[in-house]
């Protein structure tokens, strides 16, 4: 019922922690399934300072329209292009939609067809929905990333573009984006890459050793890259990314907005009044941290998720669906729901997909918590 009378602070503050008291917070140890997680102290400094921050009249907010700019500059950089084009938006979900809606208007076809993995996120159900584009679904190999030979045979008259992955939903794989790209080119489509979760990982796992496939700009098939920062970045919720190659892209999405504050402006964003609160931030981390302090946080989560790999081996009746790409591992048991009920049960925040669970080795995640999950599992498993 909405009150009459409002109420002390102290008092609406009190029934909220009440109500709240039933989610899992990151920092209890227990959310193990997430692809958020605690944001940075800086990060949630920078948005307090910065809340009423709108970037859907940017002609009031000139400052933050120009921090955007050069978040989404730094952002193209980290993704190996000089100058690209895009906005810091609400996440993955509406950076996939903008990069389907500029393949959709540009190839001006009457029945649009997108070819995208089976591993794809489900965003681009809600994109195909909303735009008219039909999912044609193309089969992925025994190692789980996208079969590059199906995808050339799905490709019709009506093909808009295609979709790689670079860090799968529920399974971090990297699709092999340079035969994509081959393949784009060779077709003269679009290619977009759904770096959404890898695309705050690879850069610096690469730099660190690990063997993955390229996946971004310096490959000349890829037009558009989703990157959130709202995942790995470790920027407050909404924070994700879309950059596209060429500013064709964002001006075939953009729509007037006569009336604002500086003039006629453009929009290409699904929302209109916009947290610049999400864009300084963004902006913030990546000064704050830079390129070797992600790299650190990386380090730690791939070398957790590899000495966890290494310990979900050890308990009898569980298997790995695949080494580990990136620094999510999934595993899979006999008796599956019975023990996805148990864990759920013991309190764990796990992600369960269809055949498998997945672990997220997001910053907050660290050995200890890992270690009482292994003997939860093992005692599961015993019985
Ligand atoms: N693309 C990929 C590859 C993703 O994994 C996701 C989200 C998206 C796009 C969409 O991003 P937004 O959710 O920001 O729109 N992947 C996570 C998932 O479905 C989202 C998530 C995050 C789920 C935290 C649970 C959770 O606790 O697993």
């Amino acid at each position: 019922m909405f009150p009459r009378k409002g109420a002390g602070e102290k008092e609406v503050l009190g029934e909220l922690e009440e109500k709240t008291s039933s989610d899992l917070t990151f920092d209890s140890g227990r959310i193990l399934g997430s692809m958020c997680t605690y944001p940075h102290p800086f990060a949630v400094e920078v948005v307090r300072r910065y809340i009423d921050r709108n970037l859907g009249d940017p002609g009031l907010h000139v400052g933050s329209q120009r921090v955007e700019e050069e978040a989404v500059e730094m952002l193209s950089n980290l993704l190996g292009l000089k100058r690209g084009y895009g906005h810091i938006v609400s996440g993955g979900t509406e950076a996939n939609i903008l990069a389907v809606r500029a393949f959709r208007n540009i190839a001006e076809v009457e029945r649009p067809e997108l070819i995208l993995p089976e591993s794809a996120h489900f965003s681009f159900l809600k994109a195909s929905e909303m735009l008219k584009v039909k999912l044609v679904w193309a089969k992925l190999k025994k190692d789980y990333s996208v079969d590059v030979k199906d995808v050339e045979a799905k490709i019709t008259d009506n093909t808009i573009g295609i979709v790689g992955i670079a860090g799968t939903t529920g399974l971090g794989v990297v699709d092999d984006i340079p035969a994509l790209s081959d393949l784009a080119l060779d077709y003269g489509l679009p290619l977009h890459v759904d770096a959404a979760f890898g695309g705050f990982v690879i850069p610096f796992a690469k730099e660190l050793g690990y063997e993955i496939p390229d996946f971004d700009f310096r490959l000349k098939g890829v037009e558009s890259i989703t990157i959130d920062p709202h995942k790995m970045g470790m920027v407050p919720i909404p924070a994700g990314g879309i950059i596209f190659r060429e500013k064709k892209f964002l001006e075939a999405i953009s729509v007037p907005a006569p009336y604002l504050a500086g003039g006629k402006v453009w929009q290409a964003t699904i929302t209109g009044t916009r947290p610049g609160a999400s864009a300084l931030a963004v902006w913030a981390m990546i000064k704050h941290l830079g390129f070797e302090g992600y790299k650190k946080v990386v380090k730690k989560a791939m070398e957790l998720s590899r000495w966890f790999a290494e310990e979900l081996k050890k308990i009898p009746g569980v298997y790995l669906i695949r080494e580990p790409v990136l620094n999510i591992v999934s595993f899979g048991t006999g008796n599956l729901e019975e023990v996805e009920e148990e864990l759920k049960k013991r309190g764990w925040g796990i992600s369960a997909h269809r055949g498998y669970i997945r672990i997220v080795m997001m910053p907050h995640v660290r050995k200890e918590h890992l270690e009482a999950f292994l003997v939860d599992l093992g005692g599961i498993m015993r019985y």
